[in-house]
């Protein structure tokens, strides 16, 4: 499984830094939904989900937080900790969100609406449906 890390372009002066976010360039999609994710409580891990078709750039804006994913077969750890990274979470990768530091504020950009209907979370549920969707590829 490869993960995905989005650089975004820094402008920084004597008066310090600014990150621009603009849909179809540094972001790979239209930009429907943004939301963020703070004041997490200590030893808290959310998410435990994959989505069908959202696509997902999150963004630490400020603090720091770690990422589970998980392809079905690979699983695999990041930190995110720098607000001048984006990280891409693609439709069919369960993911869950630990270790938030206190300060920490998680931003992520959606390419869609918010739909509960587009949400798997129940992780054997997720393991079938990556079973399926990966058989349809191949044929
Ligand atoms: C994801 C990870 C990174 C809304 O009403 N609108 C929204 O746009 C969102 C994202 C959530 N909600 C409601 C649904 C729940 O009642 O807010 C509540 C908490 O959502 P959830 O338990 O899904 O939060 P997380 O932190 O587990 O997951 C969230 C996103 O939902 C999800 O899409 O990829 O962050």
């Amino acid at each position: 499984m490869d993960i995905t890390l989005l650089p975004l372009q820094k402008h920084g002066d004597e008066r310090g830094l600014l990150v621009a976010l603009e849909e179809e360039r540094n972001i790979p999609f239209s930009i429907k939904r943004i939301y963020y994710i703070f004041d997490t409580l200590h030893g808290i891990r959310r998410g435990f989900h994959a989505h069908k078709a959202t696509r997902q750039v999150a963004i630490v804006s400020r603090g720091s937080c770690k990422f589970h994913f998980d392809d079905g077969i690979n699983k695999k750890e990041i930190e995110l900790n720098d607000p001048a990274i984006g990280l891409l979470i693609e439709p069919y990768i369960w993911h869950e969100m630990y270790d938030f530091s206190d300060d920490c504020i998680l931003m992520v950009l959606a390419n869609d609406y918010y739909d509960e209907s587009d949400y798997i979370r129940n992780y054997q549920e997720f393991l079938e449906r990556v079973e399926c969707n990966e058989n349809s590829q191949t044929k």
